[in-house]
């Protein structure tokens, strides 16, 4: 048995071995996703990125060598077939290989630890722990493949628009958002934390000058939530534009999630083919609930809301089934926004803050900023922050910081919009969560 590339290399994906290059010699790579031995004829179906081909060895055509070796083959096992294309009514695709050289690239042990062909479903802790086999399942992937797409889609909106990529420190002295616990790190004889949002940074980079910025970076969270939408370590999609208020970076979100959903259907419908999952293109602008009306809403449906509170798990279920899909949640009480953001001019006790909402989701959060120094310093000091541990942010608003807003997007919340998983976790190639530090 041969178990070294040596100049072997694949000439076709599985997606490539068509009606097109039958009679044609191919060499495909990847892992033994099935064998069924029939006795006279060996089937095999051998699986990469691409999908499945069939792999067809009747023990009249084929050598009793290559016979031998497939039959010594065990299922997830790596391999390299190479073969002759020939059309077939009965495999899946409608061709298969012949097979007139099979290299073992890699023998799986056995039994494995999960299945990894979805005939048995596993539980999310089963599939986590053993998340590398998890992952070569087709439905698994086509989240990631769509995952990919958003990616891409949400940079190319930010590009066309001349959003310029930033990249600011993980490693941080100071926390940002009022509410969320910090991670606490020894950064040699100091403490420091890891950044919670890139908030403070974003805004620095108005008054550098830079106009309009987006990162798309971790954001560490060491809440205690054990939920299906909470991670501690999450990837956030974050912006910020100068010389706009909120009114403006909500048109920026709303424009941007119509293009994500636009190409998402365009491009991965084999993908949503898979996961059984149909995305709506939202029309026009989202519509806009002010805090007080969604407040005096929940109660009118029989959940008890405070004015001032946050919203809970059940207010906001009532708010998914009342609205459209995605709409915003506007002019929240200042209280419970952090700091930075701008208070109403008339009407200080509410603010410029809005979330997005899809259904019962938080999907993102923003704001106008104050861009004034002195305003900052009261509403820290009305937050009980102290301005010297801001030390460097705020030297930033003193020497021409202009008025600007922002809002940061979940990416992993926004996967879960993009693909119906509910579990957040599913969005994660290794997700971190209360209790899970392995993978
Ligand atoms: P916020 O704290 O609301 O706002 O976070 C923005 C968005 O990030 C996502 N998110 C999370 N996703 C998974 N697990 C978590 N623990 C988690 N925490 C947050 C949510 C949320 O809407 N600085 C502001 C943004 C801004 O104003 O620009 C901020 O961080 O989808």
């Amino acid at each position: 048995m041969e178990y070294l590339l040596r100049d072997l290399r694949r000439t076709h994906y599985t997606s490539n071995v068509t009606e097109d290059v039958i009679d044609e010699e191919v060499t495909v790579m990847g892992w033994v996703h099935e064998i069924r031995d029939l006795g006279g004829i060996i089937f095999l179906l051998i699986r990469d990125i691409e999908g499945r081909i069939q792999v067809t060895a009747p023990s009249k055509k084929i050598s009793a060598e290559i016979l031998e070796d497939i039959r010594a083959l065990r299922k997830e096992s790596v391999v390299a077939v190479k073969g002759t294309v020939q059309s077939s009514s009965k495999a899946p695709n409608g061709v298969e290989i012949l097979p007139s050289e099979i290299t073992v690239l890699n023998m799986a042990d056995q039994p494995l630890p999960m299945d990894p062909t979805e005939k048995v479903k596993a539980e999310i802790d089963t599939r986590l722990n053993s998340r590398f086999l998890d992952l070569r399942k087709t439905g698994v992937s086509a989240i990631f493949k769509i995952r990919n797409q958003m990616f891409k889609s949400v940079r190319e909106y930010f590009a066309d628009n001349n959003i310029i990529e930033i990249n600011t420190p993980k490693l941080v002295a100071s926390a940002t958002e009022g509410g969320t616990e910090l991670f606490p790190i020894t950064y040699f004889e100091r403490e420091a934390f890891l950044g919670q949002s890139p908030q403070l940074y974003k805004q620095m980079m108005m008054s550098a000058g830079f106009d309009k910025v987006y990162e798309i970076g971790q954001i560490f969270r060491a809440e205690e939530h054990d939920t299906l939408r909470h991670l501690n370590e999450a990837i956030s999609i974050d912006m910020e534009a100068s010389f706009m208020d909120d009114v403006d970076v909500k048109n920026i979100l709303n424009d941007m999630m119509v293009k994500l959903i636009t190409d998402i259907n365009d491009k991965c419908s084999d993908e949503l083919d898979i996961l059984e999952y149909k995305l709506e293109v939202p029309q026009g602008r989202f519509p806009d609930i002010d805090y007080d009306e969604a407040v005096d809403l929940i109660n009118a449906r029989g959940v008890e809301m405070e004015y001032g509170e946050d919203l809970s798990r059940e207010a906001e279920k009532v708010l998914g089934d009342e609205m459209d899909d995605f709409y915003f949640l506007s002019g929240w009480p200042t209280e419970i926004k952090p700091f930075y953001v701008m208070p109403y001019e008339d009407q200080p006790q509410k603010c410029h803050a809005f979330d997005l909402m899809y259904k019962n989701i938080e999907l993102s959060s923003g704001a106008t900023r104050i861009h004034q120094y002195d305003l900052l310093i009261e509403q820290m000091t009305k937050k009980d922050l102290s301005p010297e541990s801001f030390d460097s942010y705020l030297k930033a608003f003193k020497y021409g910081m202009p008025p600007h807003a922002g809002w940061g997007l979940g990416a992993d919340r926004l996967n879960m919009v993009l693909t119906g998983v509910e579990n957040i976790r599913e969005t994660v190639l290794f997700p971190r969560d209360r209790h899970r530090l392995t993978p």
